[in-house]
């Protein structure tokens, strides 16, 4: 479905949203667009690229209207490697820990990288000109999600100086090809370090505000409740959810594989969000007593994750390997999902856990 896998997992078929193997994510610092995970708030919108339109407006002085065409040929095309990750990401080791109803139970991939290409979002707005007062840019796309009360398209926002900063793409091509209609052809925005619903897809507008987004995708969900509060859906509840939180998981060796006793390479992805990077991976094969540092890969951008690997001594039996990432600010990943579990299921970054058994 959607040129992806065959072997991925969905969580439903429409909206479409899946994830893929572990495997799939090792080994290259960009994912394979059929192995990019999936995530939509409705349907697929059917778009002709050559009847698009992107309006541009808001607190602005010169309101604009641009073909992806005129975007490309007015702008200065460039290009960012930049990792996507799902704020609901690893949610399946949060329902372990006490039920979540109605969020599907994400696994450890609905994270992915890749190199996007398009023009800045800062020389749009550079060309509408900003007015005093300004502060938040919101995006809005063109599916309608009947899972927002009211039913609306799906949009958000983000702070006026992140909006501005290069790194902040309207991007209409992933890996080098055109966007594919289930990753937001013919134009998304790509907001790197961000949780992944402000990547918002199918942008068709593009308003500059005096305060954050109302949709229903910032105002009432993707926001952190604390572990008590009942879910009740009201406007501005709770934290709204931005910056990426560091967090990590394993790819090689499957979940519950067996192995012979002995040296055994485990590897898996680190994401810093934000502006950090990841500077060090843990590995821990005796429960945390102690640790060794994983090998990192490339820091491919300051907007990328880390992928990273290492070797640990798998005793006979049932072993359970940990992994915890630090970031440039010297944050640590919490170590129990306990310790973060929240009502919506949201930014599970507590450690990763392996469970491995040796022959
Ligand atoms: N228009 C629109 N944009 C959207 C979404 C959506 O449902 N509709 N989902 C968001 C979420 S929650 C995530 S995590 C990313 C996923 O991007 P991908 O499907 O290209 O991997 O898209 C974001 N942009
Ligand atoms: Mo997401």
């Amino acid at each position: 479905m959607y040129g992806k896998r065959t072997d991925m997992t969905v969580h439903s078929e429409l909206p479409y949203n899946a994830e893929p193997p572990r495997g799939a994510l090792a080994g290259t610092t960009l994912t394979p667009v059929d192995a990019f995970y999936c995530r939509n708030h409705g349907p697929v919108p059917e778009a002709d690229g050559s009847d698009w339109r992107l309006r541009v407006g808001g607190l602005v002085t010169t309101p604009l209207t641009l073909s992806p065409a005129e975007l490309a040929a007015r702008f200065e095309v460039c290009s960012e490697t930049a990792t996507l990750q799902c704020a609901g990401n690893r949610r399946a080791g949060l329902v372990a820990v006490r039920d979540i109803p109605g969020e599907a139970p994400w696994g450890p991939t609905a994270t992915a990288t890749a190199v996007w290409t398009g023009v800045r979002l800062a020389d749009v707005l550079a060309a509408v000109g900003v007015v005093e007062g300004a502060s938040d840019v919101e995006f809005v796309g063109t599916d309608v999600s009947d899972a927002a009360d009211p039913p609306q398209e799906f949009g958000g926002s983000v702070p006026l100086r992140k909006a501005r900063m290069p790194e902040v793409l309207l991007a209409w091509a992933m890996n080098g090809e055109p966007l594919t209609p289930v990753h937001g052809a013919p134009l998304r925005v790509v907001v790197p370090g961000y949780i992944g619903a402000r990547s918002v897809k199918w942008v068709d507008r593009i308003e500059v505000r005096d305060r954050p987004s109302a949709n229903f995708f910032q105002a009432s969900t993707y926001r952190l409740l604390p572990p008590d509060a009942p879910v009740t859906g009201t406007p501005g509840e709770g934290v709204e959810l931005g910056l990426v939180a560091v967090n990590a998981d394993f790819l090689l060796p499957d979940d519950g594989s067996s192995h012979p006793a002995g040296p055994v390479t485990v590897a898996g992805y680190a994401f810093a969000g934000g502006d950090r990077t990841v500077v060090r991976v843990d590995v821990s094969a005796d429960g945390g007593a102690t640790w060794s540092q994983a090998d990192l890969g490339e820091q491919a951008s300051t907007w990328a994750w880390r992928h990273w690997s290492a070797t640990v001594e798998l005793p006979r039996g049932e072993t359970e390997v940990l992994a915890r990432a630090w970031d440039s600010s010297a944050a640590l990943q919490p170590e129990r999902p306990e310790h973060v579990w929240n009502p919506k299921g949201y930014v599970n970054n507590s450690w990763a856990r392996l469970r491995l058994h040796g022959a």
